[in-house]
């Protein structure tokens, strides 16, 4: 439950190899910058900058030979998933809620992979909500581009020929049906199929149109048992629409607007279900005079209490209330 105060533990994973565009290594800096931790602090919470994470020294060579010929960097794009890897779970055990400041967002095959053997160690169900304009479901084999930041989520779903990246480490795979990509308006043609032939649940922009995030996430929320429930949610700056958030290398017009996202921010306060996130693919270099960093540190914020009025337990929307 993050409704009281809680211990955050924040760490940095400045990668930008998993992308084509060169910049998201700028990420945890400007998010520091743009007042991150304060604004935490402002609301209560204790925060503990765990400062950003040193890669593993791994070569192209020491990957498996088709995994480093079909993705780009994926020596350095390792180094940073293992290092990523051992210092969440690291962060976990001692307690705190971790807020992973990305780098790109292959970053996530190691945090996500962390926080699932911490739920398996402790009897907990890992469920994942993916606020991205992509599926990040593509595979070596698959993707059109080679980045890996089209492909943590097959790679948590468990597919083999990236598990690799993560060396040494096992975790157990999430279930697909555990799986929520919210916000989907650029998807590949295999791709689309994958998501289809592996019962993934997408929520695409059509949808958001269609019915609103509130109908929209409140649905995927009143599934989950409170008890059992550990809700990792993994942001993509691309989520936004451009206009909100300039600052990413993979823009695609139609995105949430800014009360949108803060909806379902200040939605999955009220569920008490959260319990990691990542903020990832911020680019400093393609924003706006930090715009795009107040915007996610914003939106932090409200998923950590952040309201505009106060609103005391059992008031909290329409449905509860009425
Ligand atoms: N991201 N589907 C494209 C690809 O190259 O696989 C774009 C991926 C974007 C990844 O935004 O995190
Ligand atoms: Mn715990
Ligand atoms: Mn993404
Ligand atoms: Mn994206």
């Amino acid at each position: 439950d993050i409704a009281g105060p809680r211990d955050i533990g924040l760490l940095g994973i400045p990668l930008e190899a998993g992308g084509a565009v060169a910049g998201t290594l700028m990420g945890p800096a400007a998010l520091r910058t743009a007042g991150l931790a304060a604004r935490l602090t402002g609301l209560g919470h204790r925060v503990h900058d765990h400062g950003d994470v040193t890669p593993a020294a791994v070569a192209d060579r020491d990957l498996p030979a088709e995994l480093a010929a079909r993705c780009r960097s994926a020596g350095t794009v390792a180094g940073f998933v293992r290092a990523a890897h051992e210092r969440a779970l690291s962060i976990l055990e001692a307690g705190r809620m971790p807020v992973f400041m990305g780098g790109d967002h292959s970053i996530s095959m190691g945090t996500v992979s962390a926080v699932a053997r911490h739920c398996a160690a402790t009897g907990r169900d890992l469920v994942l909500l993916w606020l991205d304009a992509h599926a990040d479901f593509n595979t070596p084999a698959t993707s059109p581009s080679g980045n890996i930041h089209g492909m943590p989520v097959a790679m948590l779903c468990g597919d083999e020929s990236l598990r690799p990246l993560l060396g040494e480490h096992r975790f157990p795979p999430l279930a697909p049906e555990n799986v929520h990509l919210f916000g989907l308006r650029s998807i590949d043609q295999e791709e689309r199929r994958a998501i289809a032939l592996n019962g993934l649940d997408g929520i695409d922009m059509r949808l958001v149109d269609e019915f609103g995030v509130s109908v929209l996430l409140r649905r995927i929320l009143a599934d989950l048992d409170p008890a059992r429930t550990h809700l990792h949610v993994s942001l993509d700056v691309d989520f936004l629409d451009p206009e909100v958030a300039p600052g990413a290398g993979t823009p695609v017009p139609g995105g949430a607007t800014y009360r949108e996202a803060h909806l379902v921010m200040e939605m999955l306060h009220d569920s008490g279900l959260v319990g990691s996130l990542d903020i990832v693919e911020l680019n400093p270099f393609l924003d706006e005079r930090g715009r795009s960093a107040v915007v996610l540190a914003e939106l932090t914020a409200s998923l950590f209490g952040r309201s505009v009025l106060d609103r005391p337990a059992g008031q909290r929307g329409i449905a509860r209330a009425a």
